[in-house]
């Protein structure tokens, strides 16, 4: 499937120059950690490189990003031409956002979605590896002969621990813990990074899990966990689309739930659905059926308003639970 080697990676960034690198939209850890660890590699080797994120950074991810929340390509300096376009954690065209009409420019692809969808002249797309991270790691490692700074250690780092969850998913690997082993020798801070992503919460956020934890239903006899948030609740209970990024988990962590769905209204007034499985059904699949994707454990699709009662019907019952 995949087109191209770390090595060959390697040949082509060092020939090339003026990179562009995007991460998906509603960036999370993994895509931002990639995406800025690559730029900065790609600095330290002298030449021009910059990130380009259509959405704007989370607040509780600025921690990566030195504070700054715009990576429009606008952010840019005016006399930089890219030459050069490259995604990291992007599964799709669509997961390009309004960078979508991009999709075409994109020379090297770097992705762990087994749902990956070819768009790149260039790819490597890994569904083992745990986090894009892990891949990102193994270029960067070997353009800069293993001279990994603290900085892009931490970012790293940081990308590792979100896509696996501290370390606790099913995708974590012997490998991933020797890459994060690595990172934390050439400096990575990762009881700070761990705070940061798992224990540090606005007061927002932790609205947004309160009005989850009281509005949880259940079904297939507590197999299922679901929570529907629309823009009324958000704007009821004063909290914003960003502050919801943790409401899937708690809903997920229940005794005895299999699988979590969380369906969101966006500022559009469509609907962002979010699934977790703890089982062997592959949420991928049945997001799949509305048009998403994702991992087996970890997957989203988009509805209308009109659609996404029917499309959570339509997930419990492709869940295929007996009562
Ligand atoms: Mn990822």
């Amino acid at each position: 499937m995949n087109n191209i080697t770390v090595h060959g990676i390697c040949k082509h960034l060092l020939r090339n120059d003026h990179f562009l690198v995007f991460t998906h939209e509603n960036p999370d850890a993994d895509t931002i950690g990639s995406c800025f660890a690559l730029v900065y590699t790609l600095r330290l080797l002298g030449k021009k490189a910059y990130p380009a994120c259509c959405d704007r950074i989370p607040a509780s991810l600025t921690f990566m990003t030195d504070g700054e929340r715009e990576f429009h390509i606008e952010n840019a300096p005016a006399d930089f031409i890219p030459a050069y376009y490259i995604s990291v954690d992007v599964a799709s065209r669509a997961q390009l956002g309004s960078y979508r009409h991009l999709a075409d420019k994109i020379n090297l692809s770097l992705d762990h979605h087994a749902t990956h969808e070819i768009f790149a002249e260039l790819h490597l797309t890994d569904p083992r590896s745990a986090a894009c991270a892990e891949i990102v790691y193994h270029v960067i490692n070997r353009l800069l002969s293993g001279e990994i700074t603290q900085k892009i250690a931490c970012l790293l780092y940081a990308a590792l621990a979100a896509d696996t969850g501290g370390f606790r998913y099913a995708n974590t690997t012997p490998v991933t813990h020797k890459i994060a082993a690595k990172l934390i020798e050439k400096g990575a801070s990762h009881a700070e990074i761990c705070r940061n992503l798992f224990e540090c919460k606005t007061k927002t956020a932790l609205a947004a899990e309160a009005f989850a934890m009281a509005n949880v239903s259940y079904f297939c006899g507590g197999k299922i966990s679901y929570i529907k948030i629309t823009r009324a609740d958000k704007t009821a209970c004063g909290f914003e689309d960003e502050d919801t990024y943790d409401v899937i988990n708690v809903i997920r962590r229940v005794d005895g739930v299999k699988v979590a769905i969380f369906a969101r209204e966006k500022d559009d007034g469509s609907y962002k659905i979010s699934t977790r499985s703890a089982c062997e059904i592959d949420v991928s699949k049945i997001c799949a059926i509305f048009g998403g994707g994702g991992h087996a454990g970890a997957a989203g699709c988009s509805v209308t308003p009109e659609t996404v009662d029917a499309a959570v019907e339509r997930i419990i019952k492709e869940c295929g639970f007996h009562e």
